[in-house]
């Protein structure tokens, strides 16, 4: 899966996604971030990228010219367009079930506004849909993509070592993850549940599901209610 970002600050994906398991995925192959510099475009003599706003106002809005010049020279060559993903408070919220659903694309492009954002022409020339990470503001879509980035490649197949690696995890069903424990048995007098050390898989099985409910119910009461609806309905 490839992933073509328009960002100002094409450094900060160099240098994070080349790490851990994003970077390994990349070497691998089968991940692609590509990282294209807006204002490798500007046709302006002192490589300006952004403007005053028409209405006044604080801040600078990003220029038309650059960011839709640089996705015509991204796709000139593409028979399907990839679909443009502009990072933005306004968006659709991301959650476990949007990223699986990107995750079958082959190919996205992801456009990082800076500033106070960027020219509305833009969005209605380009961009498909809008992403929002979260409801809270930050000063630009690089963080905002590299979430997205991460998330959605460690559900194409390959990335993790094993489909179970996310299966079990937070989100996947609608759940919370059940506590893990790792070796010493006992920290400080601090023990690990007896029934983890009793190798009996099913009932290893039984309290990791109990303890998932349990927890979702006290931290995440929001998405226990919805499991419930669900689990009632299915009974
Ligand atoms: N931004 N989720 C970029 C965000 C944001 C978010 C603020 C995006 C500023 C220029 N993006 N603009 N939350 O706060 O995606």
């Amino acid at each position: 899966m490839k992933f073509d970002v328009l960002t100002l600050f094409p450094e900060l994906f160099n240098i994070v996604m080349r790490e851990s398991i994003i970077g390994r995925a990349q070497e691998n192959g089968i991940i692609k971030v590509n990282a294209i510099n807006i204002r490798d475009y500007s046709k302006d003599k002192h490589k300006k990228v952004d403007d005053y706003p028409f209405g006044g106002g604080t801040g600078m809005v990003m220029t038309c010219q650059p960011v839709i010049d640089a996705y015509n020279d991204i796709t000139k060559d593409m028979t399907v367009k990839p679909k443009v993903i502009y990072m933005s408070p306004q968006g659709r919220v991301l959650n476990q079930k949007i990223a699986k659903e990107l995750s079958t694309e082959e190919h996205l492009i992801l456009l990082c506004g800076h500033y106070e954002g960027i020219d509305e022409r833009i969005i209605e020339e380009i961009v498909d849909e809008e992403i929002s990470i979260g409801d809270y503001v930050l000063t630009g879509g690089e963080l905002p993509a590299m979430v997205l980035i991460d998330c959605v490649s460690r559900l194409v197949q390959g990335v993790l070592a094993s489909e179970n690696s996310y299966s079990e995890e937070s989100h996947f069903n609608g759940l919370l993850e059940y506590p893990q424990y790792t070796r010493p048995a006992d920290y400080n007098g601090k023990k690990v549940p007896d029934i983890l050390l009793s190798g009996h898989h099913a009932n290893i099985e039984k309290w990791r599901t109990q303890q998932s409910i349990e927890r979702t119910k006290q931290k995440r009461p929001d998405m226990y209610e919805v499991y419930e609806r669900t689990h009632k309905k299915n009974l």
